[in-house]
């Protein structure tokens, strides 16, 4: 048995060796050490053994059959290797036509506009921060003047991340004002964009993960007018025009006053599908600092003032080309992707 096995690996890298085409080598592989090879015949006679050589008979199958198939594998690899040096020196082979084409990505509205926002601001003179998404109840409400048990907490359905409820998803972009007031010294100016998350159901309008941009200007003497200049600023470089806007009182414990801030539809002058025939649309919340929020974040109220806006991103690319669904963003859809 043992000359046997000797013989079979000697014929079989003999065969491997000489073998021409990956044909010649599917032949080897079958005679060698397919179901009905050469190897499995040998293996097939192992029971009528005596017990004692059993065992390193079926050790010594298994070792060649594996090493037969190794050389199969190298030898395939060098035929190969072979057949397109044999075409390049041939001269069918021609560098210089272009390569299989590759699927090429391209960047998420999502990422384009705020790259655009960034830049504004940049412009501006404002420094860009950003804050963490899974954020502690204290700067997601407390600091923001939201309480426990504060009706406004009902505004923003949250998902909390413990039985405790200490660590939240951040439902606002809003938290990064402490964080900022705390880390910073006044005057500054920064804006904050990032994903916020809110315990709702989608619709076409509505995420339960969307994004904002969050500014913040502390100074001494800001006034409201400070506040809609820079958005007016800001809108005018974004459409490439100027555009009005108005405010509205709207309730954010973190400002007082606090405003919605409207602009005039920028796509028709009687009212339209975007601006649901009304010639505005909602673009963010705003207004003037609270002064236990800046005591909050370190700054005192009596020297220092200041003013803040957050806006959906979101809202702001669909209302920029259109997009009659917020779900898209997420949706995955390549058709809806390739667009931008
Ligand atoms: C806020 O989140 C305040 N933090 C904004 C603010 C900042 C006010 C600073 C004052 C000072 P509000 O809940 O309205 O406010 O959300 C702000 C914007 O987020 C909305 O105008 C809207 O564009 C967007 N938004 C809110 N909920 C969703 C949602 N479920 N899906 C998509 N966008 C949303």
């Amino acid at each position: 048995m043992e000359n046997r096995l000797k013989e079979l690996r000697q014929s079989a890298l003999k065969r491997v060796e000489a073998a021409a085409s990956e044909e010649d080598l599917r032949a080897v592989t079958r005679e060698f050490i397919g179901k009905q090879g050469a190897v499995s015949e040998l293996l097939a006679l192992i029971p009528n053994l005596p017990p004692a050589e059993r065992g390193a008979m079926g050790k010594g199958a298994n070792l060649l059959k594996r090493s037969i198939g190794d050389a199969i594998s190298e030898r395939k690899l060098a035929l190969e290797a072979l057949a397109l040096d044999a075409q390049r020196a041939g001269g069918d082979f021609d560098p210089s036509l272009p390569g299989a084409p590759q699927m090429r990505g391209s960047l998420h509205p999502l990422t384009l506009v705020r790259r655009e926002v960034e830049g504004i601001f940049s412009s501006m003179g404002y420094s860009i921060l950003d804050g963490p998404e899974v954020e502690l109840d204290y700067y997601n409400f407390q600091a923001l003047n939201i309480p426990e048990h504060h009706p406004a907490r009902e505004m923003q359905d949250t998902f909390y991340c413990d039985s405790g409820g200490k660590l939240v998803m951040r439902t606002q972009t809003s938290p990064v004002q402490i964080r900022a007031m705390e880390s910073l010294s006044p005057p500054f100016r920064v804006i904050a964009p990032g994903r916020v998350f809110r315990n709702e159901e989608a619709d076409a309008t509505h995420e339960h993960t969307f994004h904002q941009v969050e500014g913040l200007v502390v100074g001494r003497d800001i006034t409201v007018g400070h506040l809609t200049g820079v958005l007016k600023g800001f809108l005018r470089q974004l459409f490439q025009r100027d555009l009005d806007v108005r405010l509205r009182p709207g309730y954010f414990p973190f400002v007082e006053p606090g405003f919605e801030l409207d602009i005039r539809c920028p796509f028709c002058e009687e009212g339209c599908r975007v601006c649901k025939k009304t010639c505005w649309v909602e673009f963010c919340g705003c207004g003037l600092v609270h002064p236990t929020v800046l005591e909050a974040g370190g700054i005192d109220p009596e020297a220092w003032t200041g003013f803040a806006f957050g806006f959906g991103l979101d809202r702001l690319v669909m209302l920029r080309h259109g997009i009659d669904d917020i779900r898209h963003f997420m949706g995955g859809d390549l058709r809806f992707l390739e667009q931008f």
